[in-house]
């Protein structure tokens, strides 16, 4: 499989998802404002979404979407429990906050980052996530991980946006159950490896 990514992007999550999953991957790189590869192909050919992530899988098909890609990931590797058997009740839980974090914070995030948009219409937004993660908080209580006990697909999706808070300068720290959190996703081996392998971190 191929992952087609661009460095600390959404890609990151189906990233967290592959290592996590164990299964084999290459990263492919993509120049998101030229939709270019860096062999200079056309992302646009690829993808004509010109969005990051896309999994190509081993017999040419493409996935896109990343809630859609991390499921994927998640079933072709079920023996490591990354989401919950697909004709179980706690599946339509993890979809709930895969399509939670996708729609109310990763699509409201999205404006923080252009480069047009005034700043009075970037803090609006900031508010807006800043809310959806007050509602984050309250929901882990002192829990683990979204789903309790064990790490999910979902689990690296919304530490992805945790990633951007940081670059955006939230303010979490009146929001301690989400920064034990952040925290506990970051120190795991596979994580501290996407972001290693996206040029993110230092490598130990
Ligand atoms: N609906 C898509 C959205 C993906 C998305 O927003 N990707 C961003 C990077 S985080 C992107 O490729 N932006 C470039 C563009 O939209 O042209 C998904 O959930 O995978």
């Amino acid at each position: 499989m191929k992952l087609y990514y661009s460095p600390g992007a959404c890609s990151l999550s189906p990233h967290i998802a592959l290592l996590e999953a164990g299964l084999p991957y290459d990263l492919v790189k993509v120049d998101l404002r030229a939709k270019k590869l860096e062999n200079g192909d056309d992302f646009l050919k690829i993808n004509p979404k010109g969005q990051v992530p896309a999994l190509a899988l081993d017999s040419g098909e493409l996935v896109t979407e990343g809630p859609v890609i991390v499921q994927m990931i998640a079933d072709k590797a079920r023996d490591k429990n990354l989401a919950p058997s697909r004709d179980s009740t706690e599946r339509y839980k993890l979809l709930e906050w895969l399509n939670f974090i996708t729609t109310e914070l990763h699509k409201n995030f999205g404006p923080m980052f252009s480069p047009v948009l005034a700043d009075d219409a970037k803090a609006f937004f900031k508010d807006r996530v800043m809310g959806k993660f007050k509602y984050v908080d309250s929901q882990l209580g002192g829990g683990e991980y979204l789903m309790g006990k064990h790490f999910t697909v979902a689990d690296g999706y919304l530490f992805t946006m945790l990633s951007w808070a940081d670059r955006m300068k939230f303010d979490l720290s009146g929001l301690p159950n989400l920064l034990a959190y952040k925290a506990r996703v970051g120190a795991r081996p596979m994580v501290q490896e996407a972001l290693t392998k996206e040029g993110l971190m230092k490598a130990a």
